[in-house]
Protein backbone atom coordinates (compact mmCIF):
# COMPACT_ATOMS: atom_id res chain seq x y z
CA UNK A 1 0.00 0.00 0.00
CA UNK A 2 1.40 3.49 -0.91
CA UNK A 3 0.73 5.48 2.26
CA UNK A 4 3.73 6.83 2.98
CA UNK A 5 3.44 10.84 2.52
CA UNK A 6 1.57 11.55 5.90
CA UNK A 7 0.33 15.04 6.62
CA UNK A 8 -0.53 15.92 10.02
CA UNK A 9 -2.93 19.38 10.61
CA UNK A 10 -2.11 20.33 14.12
CA UNK A 11 1.98 20.26 15.62
CA UNK A 12 0.77 20.50 19.69
CA UNK A 13 0.90 17.67 21.96
CA UNK A 14 -0.53 14.87 20.22
CA UNK A 15 0.15 15.56 16.33
CA UNK A 16 3.64 16.64 16.69
CA UNK A 17 4.76 13.11 18.59
CA UNK A 18 2.24 11.17 16.02
CA UNK A 19 4.24 13.06 13.62
CA UNK A 20 7.49 12.47 15.18
CA UNK A 21 6.87 8.76 15.75
CA UNK A 22 5.62 8.28 12.31
CA UNK A 23 8.69 9.71 11.03
CA UNK A 24 11.30 7.79 12.94
CA UNK A 25 8.95 4.98 11.31
CA UNK A 26 9.99 5.96 7.71
CA UNK A 27 7.07 7.77 6.83
CA UNK A 28 7.52 11.38 4.94
CA UNK A 29 5.61 13.27 6.96
CA UNK A 30 4.64 16.91 6.65
CA UNK A 31 3.24 18.73 9.48
CA UNK A 32 0.70 21.79 9.77
CA UNK A 33 0.09 24.40 12.34
CA UNK A 34 -1.37 28.36 12.55
CA UNK A 35 1.21 29.10 15.39
CA UNK A 36 3.90 31.68 14.01
CA UNK A 37 5.88 30.44 17.21
CA UNK A 38 5.63 26.76 17.10
CA UNK A 39 6.58 26.66 13.47
CA UNK A 40 9.76 28.75 14.41
CA UNK A 41 11.02 26.45 17.19
CA UNK A 42 10.68 23.45 14.35
CA UNK A 43 12.05 25.35 11.70
CA UNK A 44 15.33 25.96 13.56
CA UNK A 45 14.84 22.30 14.56
CA UNK A 46 14.02 22.62 18.21
CA UNK A 47 10.79 21.31 19.66
CA UNK A 48 7.95 23.59 21.84
CA UNK A 49 7.26 20.35 23.98
CA UNK A 50 9.90 19.47 26.68
CA UNK A 51 9.02 15.48 27.71
CA UNK A 52 12.71 14.51 27.02
CA UNK A 53 11.51 11.64 24.36
CA UNK A 54 9.15 13.62 22.63
CA UNK A 55 12.13 16.27 22.45
CA UNK A 56 14.50 13.25 21.16
CA UNK A 57 12.06 11.77 18.62
CA UNK A 58 10.80 15.13 16.95
CA UNK A 59 14.54 17.10 17.07
CA UNK A 60 15.50 13.82 15.21
CA UNK A 61 12.72 13.44 12.81
CA UNK A 62 13.51 17.12 11.84
CA UNK A 63 17.32 16.59 11.49
CA UNK A 64 16.65 13.58 8.96
CA UNK A 65 14.24 15.48 6.85
CA UNK A 66 11.17 13.14 7.30
CA UNK A 67 9.35 15.40 9.50
CA UNK A 68 8.82 19.08 8.10
CA UNK A 69 6.67 22.19 9.15
CA UNK A 70 4.51 24.97 7.93
CA UNK A 71 1.42 26.87 8.08
CA UNK A 72 -0.31 24.58 4.87
CA UNK A 73 -1.31 21.28 4.32
CA UNK A 74 0.46 19.64 1.08
CA UNK A 75 -1.11 16.79 -1.13
CA UNK A 76 -0.35 13.00 0.45
CA UNK A 77 -2.03 9.93 0.71
CA UNK A 78 -3.02 10.08 4.41
CA UNK A 79 -4.46 13.43 6.48
CA UNK A 80 -4.59 13.29 10.00
CA UNK A 81 -6.14 15.65 12.14
CA UNK A 82 -4.63 16.44 15.64
CA UNK A 83 -6.33 19.95 17.03
CA UNK A 84 -7.91 21.04 19.77
CA UNK A 85 -11.79 20.58 20.43
CA UNK A 86 -12.40 22.88 23.80
CA UNK A 87 -15.28 23.93 25.36
CA UNK A 88 -17.28 27.00 25.70
CA UNK A 89 -17.75 29.07 28.57
CA UNK A 90 -21.24 27.39 28.69
CA UNK A 91 -19.42 23.89 28.44
CA UNK A 92 -20.76 23.30 24.80
CA UNK A 93 -18.52 21.36 22.41
CA UNK A 94 -16.52 23.56 20.33
CA UNK A 95 -15.49 21.23 17.14
CA UNK A 96 -14.79 24.51 15.20
CA UNK A 97 -11.25 24.10 15.01
CA UNK A 98 -11.88 20.56 13.45
CA UNK A 99 -13.98 21.92 11.36
CA UNK A 100 -11.87 24.41 9.59
CA UNK A 101 -8.62 22.02 9.92
CA UNK A 102 -10.89 19.92 7.42
CA UNK A 103 -12.37 22.90 5.19
CA UNK A 104 -8.53 23.72 4.57
CA UNK A 105 -7.16 19.96 4.14
CA UNK A 106 -10.14 19.07 1.93
CA UNK A 107 -8.54 21.46 -1.19
CA UNK A 108 -5.73 19.23 -0.76
CA UNK A 109 -7.38 15.93 -0.15
CA UNK A 110 -7.25 14.03 -3.46
CA UNK A 111 -9.65 10.87 -4.76
CA UNK A 112 -8.25 7.49 -2.73
CA UNK A 113 -6.81 9.15 0.13
CA UNK A 114 -7.18 8.35 4.06
CA UNK A 115 -8.08 11.18 6.46
CA UNK A 116 -8.08 10.30 10.15
CA UNK A 117 -9.39 12.50 13.16
CA UNK A 118 -7.37 12.14 16.37
CA UNK A 119 -8.72 15.01 18.44
CA UNK A 120 -11.03 13.80 21.41
CA UNK A 121 -14.46 14.66 19.82
CA UNK A 122 -18.43 14.51 20.34
CA UNK A 123 -20.21 11.49 19.10
CA UNK A 124 -20.53 11.85 15.45
CA UNK A 125 -17.68 14.54 14.58
CA UNK A 126 -16.11 12.58 12.08
CA UNK A 127 -19.24 11.93 9.69
CA UNK A 128 -21.03 15.30 10.03
CA UNK A 129 -18.11 17.82 11.01
CA UNK A 130 -15.12 16.32 8.84
CA UNK A 131 -17.30 14.45 6.81
CA UNK A 132 -19.43 17.48 5.25
CA UNK A 133 -16.27 19.37 4.98
CA UNK A 134 -15.24 16.80 2.34
CA UNK A 135 -18.68 16.17 1.12
CA UNK A 136 -18.37 20.28 0.29
CA UNK A 137 -15.62 19.46 -1.80
CA UNK A 138 -17.22 17.08 -4.05
CA UNK A 139 -16.38 14.14 -2.33
CA UNK A 140 -18.30 10.77 -1.68
CA UNK A 141 -17.19 10.19 1.77
CA UNK A 142 -17.98 6.64 1.63
CA UNK A 143 -16.58 6.02 -2.14
CA UNK A 144 -14.07 8.19 -2.83
CA UNK A 145 -12.41 8.39 0.46
CA UNK A 146 -11.42 6.64 3.73
CA UNK A 147 -12.69 8.20 6.48
CA UNK A 148 -11.98 7.16 9.99
CA UNK A 149 -11.77 8.35 14.23
CA UNK A 150 -8.86 6.74 15.39
CA UNK A 151 -8.49 8.40 19.15
CA UNK A 152 -5.01 9.77 20.10
CA UNK A 153 -3.54 8.33 23.19
CA UNK A 154 -1.28 10.58 24.93
CA UNK A 155 -0.41 10.61 28.47
CA UNK A 156 2.12 13.65 29.45
CA UNK A 157 5.25 12.30 30.86
CA UNK A 158 4.59 9.22 28.57
CA UNK A 159 3.73 10.37 25.42
CA UNK A 160 5.67 8.43 22.65
CA UNK A 161 5.04 4.63 25.17
CA UNK A 162 0.91 5.53 25.27
CA UNK A 163 1.05 6.54 21.48
CA UNK A 164 3.17 2.99 20.48
CA UNK A 165 2.52 0.52 23.14
CA UNK A 166 -1.36 1.03 23.76
CA UNK A 167 -4.30 -0.78 22.09
CA UNK A 168 -5.67 1.63 19.49
CA UNK A 169 -9.21 1.71 18.89
CA UNK A 170 -9.97 2.33 14.58
CA UNK A 171 -12.93 3.60 13.71
CA UNK A 172 -13.98 3.53 10.11
CA UNK A 173 -17.22 5.45 8.17
CA UNK A 174 -16.99 1.79 6.09
CA UNK A 175 -15.22 -1.03 7.20
CA UNK A 176 -12.36 -0.60 4.19
CA UNK A 177 -11.45 2.58 5.55
CA UNK A 178 -10.87 0.91 9.20
CA UNK A 179 -8.84 -1.50 7.16
CA UNK A 180 -6.44 0.90 5.88
CA UNK A 181 -5.82 2.79 8.68
CA UNK A 182 -5.19 -0.37 10.95
CA UNK A 183 -2.48 -1.70 8.68
CA UNK A 184 -1.22 2.32 8.73
CA UNK A 185 -0.99 1.80 12.44
CA UNK A 186 0.40 -1.09 12.42
CA UNK A 187 3.30 0.56 10.93
CA UNK A 188 4.17 2.61 13.91
CA UNK A 189 2.15 1.06 17.06
CA UNK A 190 2.47 -2.06 19.08
CA UNK A 191 -0.34 -2.68 20.70
CA UNK A 192 -3.14 -4.30 19.22
CA UNK A 193 -5.79 -2.44 16.72
CA UNK A 194 -9.75 -3.06 17.56
CA UNK A 195 -11.22 -2.05 14.30
CA UNK A 196 -14.79 -0.45 14.57
CA UNK A 197 -17.18 2.45 13.81
CA UNK A 198 -16.20 6.00 13.58
CA UNK A 199 -19.12 6.49 16.08
CA UNK A 200 -18.53 3.69 18.45
CA UNK A 201 -14.73 5.12 18.66
CA UNK A 202 -15.64 8.52 19.06
CA UNK A 203 -18.02 7.41 21.77
CA UNK A 204 -15.77 4.82 23.38
CA UNK A 205 -12.82 7.60 24.17
CA UNK A 206 -15.17 9.88 25.50
CA UNK A 207 -16.32 6.80 27.60
CA UNK A 208 -12.83 6.27 29.10
CA UNK A 209 -12.23 9.69 30.30
CA UNK A 210 -15.85 10.08 31.79
CA UNK A 211 -15.23 6.65 33.35
CA UNK A 212 -12.02 8.49 35.01
CA UNK A 213 -13.81 11.49 36.18
CA UNK A 214 -16.89 9.45 37.52
CA UNK A 215 -14.27 8.01 39.87
CA UNK A 216 -12.31 10.37 40.75
CA UNK A 217 -15.32 12.68 41.97
CA UNK A 218 -16.55 9.25 43.83
CA UNK A 219 -13.10 9.18 45.29
CA UNK A 220 -13.65 12.82 46.35
CA UNK A 221 -17.04 12.09 47.72
CA UNK A 222 -15.19 9.45 50.15
CA UNK A 223 -12.93 11.83 51.16
CA UNK A 224 -15.69 13.93 52.02
CA UNK A 225 -17.86 10.97 53.92
CA UNK A 226 -14.20 10.28 56.10
CA UNK A 227 -13.59 13.74 57.02
CA UNK A 228 -16.89 13.81 58.36
CA UNK A 229 -16.83 10.66 59.88
CA UNK A 230 -13.15 10.83 61.43
CA UNK A 231 -11.62 8.42 59.49
CA UNK A 232 -8.85 7.96 57.16
CA UNK A 233 -10.45 7.40 53.63
CA UNK A 234 -6.90 6.15 52.31
CA UNK A 235 -7.13 3.33 54.84
CA UNK A 236 -10.71 2.52 53.85
CA UNK A 237 -9.47 2.51 50.02
CA UNK A 238 -6.57 0.44 50.77
CA UNK A 239 -9.04 -2.15 52.09
CA UNK A 240 -11.93 -1.87 49.21
CA UNK A 241 -9.19 -2.28 46.70
CA UNK A 242 -8.46 -5.70 47.76
CA UNK A 243 -11.89 -6.92 46.65
CA UNK A 244 -11.00 -8.39 42.85
CA UNK A 245 -13.45 -6.10 41.22
CA UNK A 246 -13.18 -2.72 42.90
CA UNK A 247 -11.09 -0.04 41.76
CA UNK A 248 -11.72 3.01 43.81
CA UNK A 249 -9.09 6.05 42.27
CA UNK A 250 -7.67 8.62 44.84
CA UNK A 251 -9.44 11.73 45.72
CA UNK A 252 -7.22 14.95 45.71
CA UNK A 253 -7.38 18.66 45.64
CA UNK A 254 -9.41 18.82 42.03
CA UNK A 255 -9.12 17.45 38.19
CA UNK A 256 -7.05 19.33 36.02
CA UNK A 257 -5.26 18.66 32.40
CA UNK A 258 -6.41 19.13 28.99
CA UNK A 259 -8.94 16.03 29.08
CA UNK A 260 -10.90 14.71 31.69
CA UNK A 261 -12.07 17.61 32.71
CA UNK A 262 -13.17 18.74 29.06
CA UNK A 263 -14.41 15.54 28.07
CA UNK A 264 -17.27 14.64 29.69
CA UNK A 265 -19.24 18.22 28.39
CA UNK A 266 -19.38 16.41 25.08
CA UNK A 267 -21.15 13.75 26.36
CA UNK A 268 -23.70 16.39 28.52
CA UNK A 269 -24.04 18.71 25.37
CA UNK A 270 -24.73 15.80 23.28
CA UNK A 271 -27.07 14.18 25.55
CA UNK A 272 -28.79 16.33 28.54
CA UNK A 273 -31.10 14.34 29.74
CA UNK A 274 -28.98 10.90 29.83
CA UNK A 275 -25.85 12.80 31.90
CA UNK A 276 -26.99 14.32 35.23
CA UNK A 277 -24.21 11.66 36.95
CA UNK A 278 -21.96 13.24 34.74
CA UNK A 279 -22.47 16.97 35.28
CA UNK A 280 -22.48 16.19 39.20
CA UNK A 281 -18.90 14.50 38.95
CA UNK A 282 -17.95 17.40 37.23
CA UNK A 283 -19.21 19.99 40.16
CA UNK A 284 -17.66 17.63 42.86
CA UNK A 285 -14.66 17.57 40.68
CA UNK A 286 -14.61 21.26 40.00
CA UNK A 287 -15.59 21.80 43.57
CA UNK A 288 -12.48 20.30 45.45
CA UNK A 289 -10.04 23.34 45.79
CA UNK A 290 -12.38 25.36 47.10
CA UNK A 291 -12.91 22.51 49.50
CA UNK A 292 -9.63 22.61 50.44
CA UNK A 293 -9.14 25.80 50.63
CA UNK A 294 -12.47 26.20 53.12
CA UNK A 295 -10.99 23.55 55.53
CA UNK A 296 -8.22 25.75 55.34
CA UNK A 297 -10.68 28.41 56.57
CA UNK A 298 -11.80 26.58 59.15
CA UNK A 299 -8.69 25.31 60.93
CA UNK A 300 -8.91 28.67 62.90
CA UNK A 301 -5.36 30.04 61.91
CA UNK A 302 -5.46 33.43 60.60
CA UNK A 303 -3.64 33.22 57.01
CA UNK A 304 -2.45 36.11 55.41
CA UNK A 305 -0.16 34.72 52.46
CA UNK A 306 0.25 30.75 51.99
CA UNK A 307 2.59 28.87 49.71
CA UNK A 308 0.99 26.75 46.78
CA UNK A 309 3.41 23.95 46.43
CA UNK A 310 2.70 22.56 42.74
CA UNK A 311 1.25 23.98 40.14
CA UNK A 312 1.23 21.19 37.35
CA UNK A 313 -2.00 19.57 36.91
CA UNK A 314 -0.41 16.08 37.85
CA UNK A 315 3.04 14.48 39.32
CA UNK A 316 6.01 15.46 37.65
CA UNK A 317 5.01 17.53 34.40
CA UNK A 318 5.94 20.40 33.63
CA UNK A 319 1.68 20.73 32.24
CA UNK A 320 -0.43 23.54 34.01
CA UNK A 321 -3.35 23.50 31.84
CA UNK A 322 -6.35 24.15 33.43
CA UNK A 323 -4.78 23.18 36.79
CA UNK A 324 -6.40 22.99 40.18
CA UNK A 325 -3.74 24.79 41.64
CA UNK A 326 -5.31 27.93 38.97
CA UNK A 327 -8.95 27.46 40.66
CA UNK A 328 -7.18 27.81 44.41
CA UNK A 329 -5.91 30.92 43.35
CA UNK A 330 -9.11 32.46 41.83
CA UNK A 331 -10.35 31.08 45.62
CA UNK A 332 -7.55 33.34 47.54
CA UNK A 333 -7.48 36.02 45.53
CA UNK A 334 -11.61 36.27 46.38
CA UNK A 335 -10.71 36.19 50.15
CA UNK A 336 -7.56 38.78 49.64
CA UNK A 337 -5.21 36.18 50.62
CA UNK A 338 -1.45 36.15 48.84
CA UNK A 339 0.22 33.70 47.70
CA UNK A 340 3.60 32.17 46.51
CA UNK A 341 3.63 29.38 44.19
CA UNK A 342 6.42 26.75 43.83
CA UNK A 343 6.90 24.28 41.38
CA UNK A 344 9.74 22.12 40.24
CA UNK A 345 8.88 21.87 36.81
CA UNK A 346 6.97 24.57 35.62
CA UNK A 347 8.26 27.61 34.80
CA UNK A 348 5.45 29.23 32.78
CA UNK A 349 2.17 29.16 34.43
CA UNK A 350 -0.24 30.60 32.76
CA UNK A 351 -3.75 30.90 34.29
CA UNK A 352 -6.69 29.70 32.91
CA UNK A 353 -7.83 33.63 32.29
CA UNK A 354 -4.55 33.75 30.67
CA UNK A 355 -2.53 35.84 33.24
CA UNK A 356 1.02 34.49 33.51
CA UNK A 357 1.89 33.51 37.47
CA UNK A 358 5.36 34.02 38.73
CA UNK A 359 6.38 30.08 39.98
CA UNK A 360 9.72 29.78 42.48
CA UNK A 361 12.03 26.89 41.69
CA UNK A 362 13.29 27.17 45.51
CA UNK A 363 11.21 25.57 47.95
CA UNK A 364 12.94 27.19 51.01
CA UNK A 365 12.22 30.60 49.85
CA UNK A 366 8.42 29.94 48.59
CA UNK A 367 8.15 28.83 52.00
CA UNK A 368 9.52 31.52 53.62
CA UNK A 369 7.42 33.51 55.94
CA UNK A 370 4.31 32.47 54.92
CA UNK A 371 1.29 31.12 57.16
CA UNK A 372 0.28 28.18 55.38
CA UNK A 373 1.36 25.94 52.54
CA UNK A 374 -1.27 23.44 50.82
CA UNK A 375 -0.05 20.83 48.25
CA UNK A 376 -1.59 21.17 45.38
CA UNK A 377 0.36 18.54 42.97
CA UNK A 378 1.74 14.84 43.57
CA UNK A 379 5.70 15.67 42.65
CA UNK A 380 7.73 13.68 44.19
CA UNK A 381 9.47 16.36 45.00
CA UNK A 382 7.10 16.82 48.26
CA UNK A 383 6.60 13.23 48.98
CA UNK A 384 7.61 12.54 52.55
CA UNK A 385 8.31 16.09 53.52
CA UNK A 386 8.51 16.92 57.68
CA UNK A 387 9.58 19.75 59.65
CA UNK A 388 13.10 20.35 58.43
CA UNK A 389 11.50 21.62 55.12
CA UNK A 390 9.00 23.11 56.86
CA UNK A 391 10.77 25.46 59.02
CA UNK A 392 10.92 28.37 57.56
CA UNK A 393 7.34 29.27 57.85
CA UNK A 394 5.99 31.79 60.30
CA UNK A 395 3.11 29.91 60.36
CA UNK A 396 2.32 26.26 61.11
CA UNK A 397 -0.68 25.02 58.65
CA UNK A 398 -0.06 22.12 56.21
CA UNK A 399 -2.75 21.46 53.70
CA UNK A 400 -1.94 17.81 52.14
CA UNK A 401 -3.76 17.52 48.93
CA UNK A 402 -2.53 14.32 47.90
CA UNK A 403 -1.58 12.89 51.29
CA UNK A 404 2.49 13.53 51.14
CA UNK A 405 3.85 14.85 53.80
CA UNK A 406 5.05 12.99 57.19
CA UNK A 407 1.98 13.53 59.58
CA UNK A 408 3.51 12.22 62.90
CA UNK A 409 6.42 13.90 62.23
CA UNK A 410 4.59 17.44 61.30
CA UNK A 411 2.03 17.08 64.32
CA UNK A 412 4.96 15.98 66.94
CA UNK A 413 6.78 19.36 65.67
CA UNK A 414 4.02 21.60 66.72
CA UNK A 415 2.24 21.64 62.62
CA UNK A 416 -1.78 21.41 61.87
CA UNK A 417 -2.20 19.09 59.15
CA UNK A 418 -5.07 18.79 57.31
CA UNK A 419 -4.91 15.54 55.11
CA UNK A 420 -7.50 15.02 52.28
CA UNK A 421 -10.00 12.82 52.79
CA UNK A 422 -9.04 12.70 56.56
CA UNK A 423 -9.90 15.00 59.51
CA UNK A 424 -7.71 17.60 60.70
CA UNK A 425 -5.14 16.73 62.91
CA UNK A 426 -4.19 18.98 65.46
CA UNK A 427 -0.59 19.49 67.09
CA UNK A 428 0.19 17.10 69.08
CA UNK A 429 2.59 14.96 71.23
CA UNK A 430 0.31 11.87 71.48
CA UNK A 431 -1.77 11.07 68.08
CA UNK A 432 -5.40 11.15 68.44
CA UNK A 433 -8.28 8.84 67.64
CA UNK A 434 -8.50 10.01 64.02
CA UNK A 435 -4.64 10.62 63.24
CA UNK A 436 -2.16 8.35 61.66
CA UNK A 437 -2.96 5.07 64.31
CA UNK A 438 -6.62 5.13 63.41
CA UNK A 439 -7.75 2.14 61.24
CA UNK A 440 -4.74 1.67 60.03
CA UNK A 441 -4.39 -1.01 57.05
CA UNK A 442 -0.98 -3.09 56.47
CA UNK A 443 0.53 -2.97 53.37
CA UNK A 444 -0.57 -5.55 51.50
CA UNK A 445 2.94 -8.35 50.93
N1 LIG B 1 -6.56 12.47 39.43
C1 LIG B 1 -7.10 12.34 40.71
N2 LIG B 1 -7.32 11.09 41.21
C2 LIG B 1 -7.02 9.97 40.50
C3 LIG B 1 -6.48 10.09 39.20
C4 LIG B 1 -6.26 11.36 38.69
O1 LIG B 1 -7.39 13.32 41.40
O2 LIG B 1 -7.24 8.86 41.01
C5 LIG B 1 -6.36 13.80 38.86
C6 LIG B 1 -4.92 14.09 38.43
O3 LIG B 1 -4.15 14.55 39.49
C7 LIG B 1 -5.13 15.15 37.36
C8 LIG B 1 -6.46 14.75 36.71
O4 LIG B 1 -7.09 13.87 37.64
O5 LIG B 1 -5.28 16.44 37.91
C9 LIG B 1 -6.33 14.10 35.36
O6 LIG B 1 -5.25 13.20 35.36
P1 LIG B 1 -5.27 11.76 34.67
O7 LIG B 1 -4.25 10.92 35.29
O8 LIG B 1 -6.64 11.22 34.65
O9 LIG B 1 -4.75 11.94 33.19
P2 LIG B 1 -4.71 12.95 31.95
O10 LIG B 1 -5.82 13.93 31.93
O11 LIG B 1 -3.33 13.44 31.91
O12 LIG B 1 -4.91 11.91 30.73
C10 LIG B 1 -6.14 11.27 30.48
C11 LIG B 1 -5.87 9.76 30.41
N3 LIG B 1 -7.13 9.02 30.31
C12 LIG B 1 -7.40 7.95 31.09
O13 LIG B 1 -6.64 7.56 31.94
C13 LIG B 1 -8.70 7.28 30.87
C14 LIG B 1 -4.95 9.47 29.21
O14 LIG B 1 -4.74 8.06 29.08
C15 LIG B 1 -5.58 10.02 27.93
O15 LIG B 1 -4.73 9.76 26.81
C16 LIG B 1 -5.74 11.52 28.11
O16 LIG B 1 -6.63 11.76 29.22
C17 LIG B 1 -6.32 12.11 26.84
O17 LIG B 1 -5.52 12.70 26.07
O18 LIG B 1 -7.51 11.93 26.56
Amino acid sequence: MGDNKIVVIGMGYVGLPTAAIMADAGFDVHGVDVNPATLQVLNAGGCPIGEPEVTRLVTGALASGRLKASDAPVTGDVFIICVPTPITGDKRADVSIVRSAARTLARYVKKGDLVILESTSPVGTTEHTVGEELAAQGFDIREDLDLCYCPERVFPGSTISEIVENDRIIGGLTPRAAARASALYARFCSGGRLETTAAIAEFSKLMENTYRDVNIALANVFGHIAEAAGIDVNDAIALANRHPRVNVHKPGPGVGGHCIPVDPWFLVDGFPEQTGLLRQSRAINDGQPHHLWTRVKSAGVPIGKVAILGAAYRGNLDDARDTPAGHLIHALEADGVNYAVHDPYVSNFRMHDGRIVPVGIDLAQTLDGVDGAIIMTDHSEYRGLGPDAFAGMAGKLIADGRNLVDRRALTAAGFTVIPVGAPLLRPSATPSCADEEGGKVATPG
